[in-house]
């Protein structure tokens, strides 16, 4: 049977193209600095907002008109597998990426919920070996069930943590069948709402306890995934611990864990911790923390997390900017970790928002890779900092200065000369190289 009959595949059209559902400037094959457009970016469709998501929301019931409505929950998540391959293979998006609960329903018991995962993954693993979908990661969804209320990880409650425990076990064998090529920990409900009733102190070592038992176990079934945490400052809870990543960094290295995980970093996640997108990559990449992106956008006058498809090509450019300096998305990917807005409710818009985010994603690395072939910026850089390459910068960076070493020379070296930084005209160039491509 066929979802989205009446779409065919999707092709690349080129700029002078008006029709909508066709790529103006995603051309798979195109070579951006020496490396192909598919393989910098490495799209992935997010299981949930594509295939699960209804369009509810705190308000109302969902909008979203879909051919699996009126089936019953198993039979449900089986139209959703044989959707999500139909729909990879029109958009021409190589990876998918899922939460436990989106591609199967909970059963009473674990074990019926396992039962019911292993249908659906038996399905997932055929329909990967006839269309050569891949999966670019996998997760435990520890956060909708009301068991997680006061945490996973994190619970205040071993009864929780173990059922936990059982859950990344199970979503560890499943990554490792499915042959994913990350494994993602997002703590939506790790994190607290009043210090009042919460150890801090031991949270934080359980949730560290439980990632090395993670670590263990994969190294024994043979599961070499990535592993890959995802910063979030808030929402669901008031206060979550991985809030940012130079947070999630120093968590990681303070048990151990740094040689382990890179980060998930997701741009309306950014925005929700006060920074932006950039910033994130970049902290993680200087750290050698990059792993892969969930690609959205949030609306800076909304403070939740809206996950919008990226259209915002400052946005895109500058990400793809920094992806490109940290030397690549390596294993990881783009991810659109996003949802078509409630008024956007027919199977039609999946595809056009897939467009949207994709060519955007594909303009922003032609800007970049230009950006980057001109050495302009790079070249301001090296201007910027040239007083460390030689002289008493030089010492500074060779370890050899002392306060010592620095007071004599500041006493001599008056007075001290500064340049411009000439932001404004700086910006006016990235304007320019986004609207040259
Ligand atoms: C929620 C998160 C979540 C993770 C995976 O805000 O973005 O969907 O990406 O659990
Ligand atoms: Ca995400
Ligand atoms: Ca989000």
């Amino acid at each position: 049977m066929s979802y989205f009959g009446n779409i065919d595949k999707i092709q690349f059209e080129g700029k002078g193209s008006d029709n909508p559902f066709a790529f103006k400037h995603y051309n798979p094959d195109e070579v951006v600095l020496g490396k192909k457009m598919s393989e910098h970016l490495r799209f992935a469709v997010a299981y949930w907002h594509t295939f699960t998501g209804d369009g509810s929301d705190p308000f109302g019931a969902g909008t979203a008109v879909r051919a699996w409505d009126h089936l019953s929950p198993m039979d449900k998540a089986k139209a959703r597998v044989e959707a999500n391959f139909e729909f990879l293979e029109k958009i021409g998006v190589p990876y998918y990426c899922f939460h436990d609960r989106d591609i199967a329903p909970e059963g009473e018991t674990l074990q019926e919920t396992n039962k019911n995962l292993d249908v659906i993954v038996d399905l997932l693993e055929q329909g990967m070996k006839s269309s050569g979908a891949k999966l670019l990661w996998n997760t435990a969804n520890m956060f909708t069930n009301p068991r997680f209320t006061h945490g996973a990880g994190t619970a205040p409650n071993a009864d929780v943590y173990a059922y936990a425990a059982a859950q990344v076990k199970k979503g560890l064998e499943v990554g490792k069948r499915l042959g994913a090529e990350n494994y993602v920990f997002w703590g939506g409900r790790e994190g607290y709402e009043t210090l009042l009733n919460t150890d801090l102190g031991l949270e934080l070592d359980n949730l560290a306890r439980l990632y090395h038992m993670a670590i263990a176990y994969a190294k024994e079934i043979g599961f070499d995934a990535q592993f890959l945490i995802e910063p979030k400052p808030k929402e669901p809870s008031k206060h979550q611990y991985d809030f940012d990543a130079a947070t999630t960094i120093s968590f990681l290295q303070k048990y151990d864990l740094q040689n382990h995980f890179k980060l998930n970093l997701e741009a309306n996640h950014a925005t929700l911790a006060g920074h932006t997108f950039e910033h994130e990559i970049r902290v993680a990449g200087i750290n050698n923390m990059l792993g892969s992106l969930d690609a959205n956008q949030g609306d800076l006058l909304l403070g939740w997390d809206t996950d919008e498809f990226p259209t915002d090509l400052y946005a895109t450019t500058l990400t793809m900017y920094e992806v490109l300096r940290a030397g690549g998305i390596g294993r990881g990917g783009v991810n659109f970790d996003a949802k078509v807005r409630r008024g956007s409710f027919e199977v039609e818009d999946l595809f056009l928002a897939h467009i949207a985010g994709m060519d955007s994603f594909a303009w922003g690395l032609k800007a970049a890779g230009k950006m980057i072939e001109d050495n302009f910026f790079e070249g301001i850089l090296e201007n910027r900092y040239r007083s460390f390459s030689e002289g008493i910068g030089a010492e500074v960076l060779a370890g050899k200065a002392t306060l010592q070493s620095l007071e004599a020379y500041a006493l001599q070296n008056n007075p001290i000369k500064n340049e411009s930084g000439r932001q404004e005209r700086i910006k006016l160039k990235l304007s320019e190289y986004i609207f040259s491509v």
